[in-house]
């Protein structure tokens, strides 16, 4: 979601190839020759291969300056930029993943069950204090600034549906998701993908 919504903001022409996982399609040997991670996304740009969102996002932000989606090296915030997005990527979407995948860490249901409780715990805690960071310094992640932190943030935040306390309950995430959300770029991805906040998919 993150990269799909970047490129759209920088507005570049791309080809979106859709890799159904419950289909097994990022298992296939052409997808692992890829990403041997069996995981998505990838972006193929030209002859380059890469994969990790965050890594993509901040790739096409520097490939694309004029989309001013990040400040550059030098910048005021380039500093703020770079620890909530690898903030979000390793700490924030790690605590997710244990939510929602932790069959992928765990074999027992009852372990399972335990992962979870402690992941949504520590979820809210992180997600109040991101709330609380907003309040002070919002209504985006850079400030007055929007940038592709946001959007990263924002797709994280759906991540959260399920859970008893919703990011959209948190008042200040709630604005950050509105913006984001009503931006033409991110209206366009959803549509894309075929997916709306409150679906299925993570
Ligand atoms: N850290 C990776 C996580 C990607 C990820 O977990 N993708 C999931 C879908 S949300 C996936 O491809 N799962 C299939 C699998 O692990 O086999 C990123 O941000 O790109």
């Amino acid at each position: 979601m993150a990269p799909h919504a970047v490129l759209r903001e920088i507005g570049c022409p791309f080809e979106l190839v859709r890799v159904d996982t419950a289909k097994g399609e990022n298992r296939t040997p052409e997808y692992l020759a890829l990403n041997p991670h069996h995981r998505v996304p990838t972006l193929i740009h030209g002859s380059r291969v890469m994969f990790e969102s965050a890594a993509i996002t901040l790739y096409l932000c520097e490939n694309h300056p004029e989309a001013g989606l990040m400040p550059l090296p030098g910048e005021p915030g380039r500093e703020v930029f770079l620890q909530w997005l690898f903030f979000f990527t390793n700490t924030l979407q790690e605590d997710l993943q244990h939510w929602w995948h932790a069959d992928n860490y765990l074999d027992t249901e009852a372990a399972r069950e335990e992962m979870k409780a402690v992941a949504e715990r520590r979820l809210q805690r992180l997600f109040s204090q991101i709330d609380s960071g907003l309040a002070e310094n919002g209504p985006h992640v850079l400030g007055a600034r929007f940038s592709a932190a946001d959007i990263f943030l924002v797709m994280l935040c759906r991540w959260t549906r399920a859970m008893a306390v919703p990011a959209t309950d948190y008042p200040h995430l709630n604005r950050l998701i509105g913006i984001v959300t009503a931006r033409p770029a991110w209206a366009a991805m959803m549509e894309a993908e075929g997916i709306n906040w409150n679906g299925p998919l993570a």
